[in-house]
C-alpha cells in the first residue's frame, strides 16, 4: 500500500527564491570590500563556486582552488568566520529591503499546504538568520512558525550534497522519507534529498538549468501560477499547468 503524503520539505537558495547571483554573491563582495581583501566574485565565477555549498566552505574553496592559497589575507583561516558573519549581515540587510522576491508559485503552494494541514519544513545549507530574514520579508513576521522544522547551516557537520540536513529534518518530524516530497533546484540539492530517500521535484534556475536531474520526480522551470504555466523539462505533470497539492499527491502516489 502506498504511503500518504505527510510533509513538504523545501530547500531555500534557488528554490524558494533566486538568492544566489543577486543576493549571496552581492553580500560576499560587500564583505570582501569591507575587509579590504581585494576579492570580487563576478556572476560567472560565482556559478563555478556554487559547486561548494556553504559560505565559509565556498571562501576556502576559492582560496585553495582559484588562488592556490597564494597571497591570502593574514590569518585567513581565522578570518573566514568573521568575513562570513559580515557577509550574513550584508545579506540580511539586502533581504530587508525586499530586494529578493519568492519564486513563482512558492507563496501560493505554501499557503495551500497550510490550509490542507500538510506540514512544512526547510532543509538548507544556508545560515539560519538568512532563512528567517527571507521568510519574514516575503511571507510576514509569523511565517517562520509555519514550518515544523527549519534545518539550516551548521546544525549538521556535513552540508549538501550529504544527506545529513534532510536526515535531520525527517528525524525531527518523525517521518519516513517516502512520506514526504522535497523541492530542490540543484544537483547538490537532489543528491542530498534523494540521498535521504525523499522523492524530489526540481525547479531549475539560471545556474542549475544544465545540472543532472535524471532521478527527479519532475523537473520544471518554476512551480507555475494559474495565469503563468510552468514548462515541464522532465517527467509527467499529469496535465497540470501549475504545482498544487492535488498534483503533489498524484506525483507522490506514482
Ligand atoms: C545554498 C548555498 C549557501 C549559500 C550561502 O545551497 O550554497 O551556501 O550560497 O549561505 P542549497 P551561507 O540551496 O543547496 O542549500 O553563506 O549562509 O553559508
Ligand atoms: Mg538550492
Amino acid at each position: 500500500m502506498k504511503t500518504e503524503l505527510k510533509a513538504l520539505l523545501f530547500d531555500v537558495d534557488g528554490t524558494l527564491a533566486d538568492t544566489e547571483r543577486d543576493g549571496h554573491r552581492i553580500a560576499f563582495n560587500a564583505a570582501f570590500d569591507e575587509y579590504g581583501i581585494g576579492w570580487h566574485w563576478d556572476a560567472d565565477l560565482y556559478g563555478k563556486l556554487l559547486a561548494i555549498t556553504g559560505g565559509k566552505e565556498r571562501m576556502k574553496f576559492y582560496a585553495s582552488e582559484f588562488l592556490h592559497n597564494q597571497n591570502l589575507p593574514d590569518d585567513f583561516e581565522q578570518l573566514v568566520p568573521e568575513l562570513h558573519a559580515a557577509k550574513t549581515r550584508h545579506y540580511t540587510e539586502l533581504l530587508s529591503t525586499g530586494a529578493i522576491p519568492l519564486r513563482p508559485g512558492i507563496e501560493r503552494l505554501i499557503k495551500e499546504a497550510r490550509k490542507e494541514n500538510l506540514p512544512l519544513a526547510i532543509a538548507t545549507t544556508t545560515t539560519p538568520d538568512n532563512v528567517t530574514a527571507l521568510l519574514e520579508h516575503t511571507l510576514g513576521s509569523e511565517s517562520p512558525d509555519w514550518f515544523d522544522v527549519i534545518a539550516a547551516g551548521d546544525i549538521v557537520p556535513a552540508k549538501k550534497p550529504a544527506s545529513d540536513i534532510y536526515d535531520f529534518a525527517l528525524n525531527e518530524m518523525n517521518l519516513a522519507p517516502q512520506e514526504c516530497l522535497a523541492f530542490e533546484d540543484s544537483h547538490n540539492g537532489i543528491l542530498s534529498s534523494m540521498g535521504a530517500g525523499i522523492p524530489t521535484i526540481i525547479t531549475v534556475n539560471g545556474y542549475t538549468r544544465d545540472h543532472d536531474f535524471n532521478k527527479a520526480l519532475l523537473v520544471l522551470d518554476t512551480l507555475g501560477e494559474p495565469d503563468r504555466p510552468f514548462t515541464v523539462l522532465q517527467g509527467n505533470a499529469h496535465d497540470h499547468t501549475y504545482v498544487d497539492c492535488a498534483l503533489l499527491k498524484k506525483l507522490h502516489s506514482q
